[in-house]
């Protein structure tokens, strides 16, 4: 018993350490849990031939959605243009590229034939309000904080596979179809 509370009193140099590291051990927890954070959000990167393909992300949808859009980057290091021919994933039963614009005041979206033109020396977006990809034929709906995986293909560069991050739920007018 008085061994007990002389231990609780001054605590001895390995419960020192060990409660350093346990500090420690925290600290580090929260650095590689900030890491892979920020890699979630600045660093998420694919590489293909003379390609890069930036950031690739999702919306959540809300339940009984059928399609999901899909947006990322392209950059072109080469010195010959490439185009995105397709777009496959497990996520939905298909997948295609699609432009959205205004025209005579009205929300349009149309397929792009013919694929797109990925300049060389150039960066290409798809984004919201413009390219996208459109996810058609949802198999399950993507969560928030989760990521799918899909595969693009290019004239050129060839296949490569890709993760796209799901983001939150958007509820503007970019959102469309859904
Ligand atoms: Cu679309």
């Amino acid at each position: 018993m008085s061994q007990f509370f002389r231990t609780a009193e001054r605590p001895m140099p390995g419960s020192i350490l060990r409660s350093l590291e346990a500090r420690l051990g925290i600290a580090v927890l929260a650095f590689v849990l900030l890491f892979v954070g920020a890699q979630t959000v600045f660093a998420h990167e694919f590489k293909v031939g003379d390609l890069e393909i930036g950031h690739p992300w999702s919306r959540a949808t809300p339940a009984g959605a059928k399609v999901a859009g899909g947006y990322f980057t392209v950059t072109n290091k080469g010195s010959a243009p490439d185009r995105l021919l397709s777009i496959s994933s497990d996520v939905s039963e298909k997948a295609e590229l699609h432009e959205m614009g205004v025209k005579d005041g009205v929300m349009t979206m149309r397929p792009v034939a013919g694929g797109l033109e990925i300049p060389a020396g150039g960066k290409v977006a798809l984004a919201p309000g413009g390219y996208h990809l459109m996810f058609i034929g949802l198999k399950r709906q993507p969560k928030q904080g989760e990521k799918f995986a899909a595969t693009l293909t290019f004239e050129k560069a060839g296949a490569v596979s890709v993760d796209f991050a799901v983001e939150g739920m958007g509820g503007g007018m970019d959102d469309h179809a859904n």
